[in-house]
């Protein structure tokens, strides 16, 4: 249930070269329910590429979003404090520089559980969540964040602006890379968005998945992996300008992209774009040893974690993340190596990693069974779980960072 794009997701060139293969896989947050655990879990090719026209890096395979996106998907934003402190401080932001009140409108897409949109909703300022997921939807309605349940596309857009709907504010956080219809949902932007309006998108940034190796961030979920240079070009194809870009540790390190209906670029928009030509990040020669780079790390990790199984130590792992899902079937380890994974995401607990199937648990569970070792599986997040891990690290537990290099800390 998967197709290959015939050209590129931006431009649609057909100059697409091969960088990595992590082989077939499951769908990194197809969690495994209790009730379904006789089936085999599928597993789907995924193979990444480089625009030699666009220079886009983007994943070659489309796992249906209908399929990706359904009733079982069950990751909630506002299981991180640190999630929801960044989020916050993004929003308070907005609210001052865009003088935003009861009469404007923000509106999100892949709003979730409503983590970023409260924060407006409080202020009595008028929001709109989008999110296909049904779950995450849910929650964010019964938190009183008015949510429609659906896919956002030119489609959905038009409709909206036909209600005389009309956004002074469009936020897209950790969405711009899931659309397969990449410029249909561009257009959809600039079709809601007021003409004084911005676009406020946030995005993992891909000189920070090569530099410091983050292959297990790629998966299905994630098509498209953006540089500056690859998103200018998108934008401007849909009359819209680049205006400024931030760079941001969340999430591995990701771009902070400010978006409106008129060109008010400021030189960071063109201090990216020259430093992404001086440093070759534009050329396909940047990413051909990246796959020998992944290879060394899921080498290196593999057997760290054998060491310390065969030294009699118990391991378990923290964060039963997307990219957990692929951290452990692209590098084979499995419950012969780990004996649970911990989260505190109510919903993931009491189901298993799809493919290794290591079932998952409450993170109370570290201090009553003391493994020797957790994996530290959420490492964008090591700061906050370590933290709130303090009472199991008293006791003698420690923890092991996979990427960028596994370290025992
Ligand atoms: O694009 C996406 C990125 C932004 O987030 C989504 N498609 C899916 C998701 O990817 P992920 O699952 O790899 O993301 P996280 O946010 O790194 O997942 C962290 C997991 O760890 C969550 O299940 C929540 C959990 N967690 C926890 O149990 N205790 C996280 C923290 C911070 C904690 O203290």
């Amino acid at each position: 249930m998967h197709e290959v794009i015939a050209g590129c997701r931006s431009c649609g060139s057909t100059a697409l070269e091969p960088i990595l293969s992590l082989g077939e896989v499951p769908l990194a947050d197809g969690l495994v329910d209790a009730s379904r655990s006789e089936g085999i879990d599928p597993r789907y090719p995924l193979n990444v590429a480089f625009c030699l026209e666009c220079s886009l890096v983007q994943v070659v395979e489309t796992v249906s979003p209908e399929v990706l996106f359904d009733e079982t998907y069950v990751y909630y934003s506002s299981f991180s404090d640190e999630l929801l402190r960044h989020s916050r401080e993004n929003a308070e932001q907005l609210i001052v520089s865009r003088s935003l009140g009861p009469e404007s409108l923000v509106l999100e897409l892949a709003s979730n559980d409503g983590y970023m949109l409260r924060n407006f909703a409080e202020r009595k300022i008028p929001v709109l969540g989008i999110d296909p997921a049904p779950g995450p939807a849910r929650a964010a309605r019964e938190a009183g964040i008015p949510t429609l349940e659906a896919f956002f596309g030119e489609e959905l857009a038009r409709s909206l602006v036909a209600e005389g709907k009309r956004a002074d504010v469009v936020i897209a956080n950790n969405v711009l890379a899931h659309v397969p219809d990449l410029n249909g949902f561009v257009e959809g932007i600039r079709i809601v968005l007021k003409d004084d309006g911005i676009a406020v998108i946030e995005a993992p940034y891909v000189r920070d998945l090569i530099d410091r190796c983050e292959f297990d961030t790629i998966y299905h979920e994630h098509l498209c992996y953006y540089s500056v240079s690859a998103l200018a070009p998108l934008f401007a194809r849909h009359d819209l300008s680049l205006n400024r870009v931030d760079h941001l540790p969340i999430h591995g390190g990701s771009l902070r992209l400010f978006v409106g209906t008129r060109d008010e670029a400021e030189d960071s928009v063109r201090s990216y774009l020259e430093e992404e030509r001086r440093s070759g990040l534009t050329e396909a020669a940047y990413y051909r040893d990246f796959a020998t780079r992944v290879r060394t790390i899921q080498r290196h990790l593999l057997s760290t974690v054998r060491e310390l199984k065969e030294k009699g130590s118990r391991i378990a792992a923290y964060g039963a993340a997307a990219k957990g899902t692929i951290l452990l079937n692209s590098t084979g380890i499995g419950t012969d190596l780990i004996d649970f994974v911990v989260d505190r995401n109510v919903h993931k607990q009491g189901r298993f990693v799809p493919g290794v199937r290591i079932p998952i648990d409450d993170p109370s569970r570290l201090e009553k069974d003391m493994p020797d070792y957790v994996l530290v599986l959420a490492w964008n997040f090591k700061d906050e779980i370590m933290r709130q891990q303090d009472g199991y690290r008293r006791k003698g537990g420690r923890f092991l960072i996979p990427v960028p290099e596994p370290v025992v800390v």
